[in-house]
């Protein structure tokens, strides 16, 4: 097979998330294996932090005139898109999160097929984390758009089988969809002695260390994590560290000072490097709702921090109860307690499932193993088109 380098524009949403950060580390990963990467959205990927000469960033501004109640993002997008695919002579778009990434990479291929003197094709991929299908595609008033893009988009991909299985069905789509799972990059989410000094902060006395890291959104279930918490520190001595922010933190952080809990519970706020801080801790809790993947669990195991979570959507295709981490129904505030008290006192068990969970994670998920199968997709995409 041809494997000349490709120049790929990637748009995703920029903020904290999951589909942001998965976006960003596999423009990363494949600009490190010669291809141009082109991202192309309204801010800067919040982990995009080191310059690299094979990534550009292409900022889309979205022009505010008085007209427009709701300005255009989307035409914007599609825009910017048609122009960097023209200029940079792209050979295709990668868009992660269908609404509104799709539409607008839909109508950028349209745009540069059609364009004056310009019979080139452009492609898009789109990948779908999640949210975009379980809850916002089921949106009576976004449904049809959304499943018209995906069924326009030269190739589609879903991270877990789980969100395959849903999306085909809550859609009737009849396209194919390869799952192309998350991914870690191993050598950067690791334990090392390193990052250790977090763990002294936190935990002067040497108590155990629970972490939760999301966007505090309530498929979150942030309550649940200091329920399970006030728990678990009845048994054990242990810090929880929070990480992220959003809509029910300040839910959260009142929760604390009624369970007086307030010398036990830090939260951090958003961070930026999350790979120096999961390995300082023991034990994550994870009891959302639903997760399509929970990348979050696996950055987690990576670092050798054994998850607790709930067995919630693709969950279980990334921890194997018992094994690497724990499953419970949503909502089992007492059996995660239970699952966490019990591994949190017992050394051995707790090194050997840390060991574990570090050992799924390089050898099912690591980005070494994950990246080509994005390449050879796009790849296939580009000889079909
Ligand atoms: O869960 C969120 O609120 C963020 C959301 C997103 O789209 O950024 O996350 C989804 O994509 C992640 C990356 O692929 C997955 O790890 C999450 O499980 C998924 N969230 C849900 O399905 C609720």
């Amino acid at each position: 097979t041809n494997k000349k380098p490709m120049k790929i524009g990637i748009t995703c949403y920029p903020t904290y998330g999951g589909s942001g950060v998965v976006a960003t580390e596999l423009g990363i990963e494949l600009a490190q294996r010669g291809h141009q990467v082109h991202f192309i959205s309204y801010s800067q990927p919040i982990r995009l932090t080191e310059p690299h000469p094979n990534i550009h960033f292409h900022e889309v501004e979205v022009s505010r005139y008085p007209l427009f109640e709701y300005p255009p993002y989307d035409l914007a997008l599609a825009t910017r898109m048609a122009e960097v695919a023209e200029i940079y002579n792209l050979d295709l778009l990668h868009v992660h999160y269908a609404i509104p990434h799709s539409v607008s990479a839909l109508l950028a291929r349209e745009m540069t097929a059609f364009g004056p003197g310009r019979k080139r094709h452009l492609p898009f991929v789109t990948t779908l984390h999640g949210t975009d299908i379980t809850l916002v595609g089921l949106d009576p008033s976004y449904l049809p758009i959304t499943r018209f893009s995906i069924e326009k988009s030269d190739g589609v991909t879903s991270i877990s089988n789980y969100l395959r299985e849903k999306t085909l069905q809550a859609f009737g789509i009849k396209n194919e969809i390869r799952v192309i799972p998350n991914f870690v990059n191993c050598d950067i989410y690791h334990r090392d002695g390193k990052t250790q000094h977090y763990r002294k902060e936190w935990a002067p006395n040497g108590e155990r260390v629970v972490v939760h890291l999301s966007n505090f959104r309530p498929v979150k279930r942030v309550p649940d994590v200091i329920e399970i918490f006030e728990r678990i520190q009845q048994r054990v001595p242990a810090k929880l560290v929070m990480i992220g922010d959003g809509p029910d933190r300040s839910r959260a952080e009142w929760m604390v000072v009624e369970k007086k809990l307030q010398d036990r519970v830090l939260f951090l706020g958003k961070q930026d490097d999350v790979h120096e801080k999961l390995p300082a801790a023991d034990l994550m809790l994870m009891p959302s709702t639903l997760e399509s993947f929970g990348l979050a669990a696996l950055e987690a195991m990576a670092c050798e921090v054994v998850p607790v979570a709930t067995k919630a959507g693709g969950v279980p295709e990334v921890i194997d109860h018992g094994v690497d981490g724990y499953l419970a129904d949503v909502g089992d505030i007492d059996t995660m307690a239970m699952y966490s008290i019990d591994i949190l006192s017992d050394d051995e068990k707790l090194h050997e499932m840390a060991k574990m969970a570090r050992f799924k994670a390089q050898s099912t998920y690591c980005a070494s193993k994950i990246i080509p199968m994005y390449e050879d997709f796009y790849r296939e995409v580009l000889e079909r088109a």
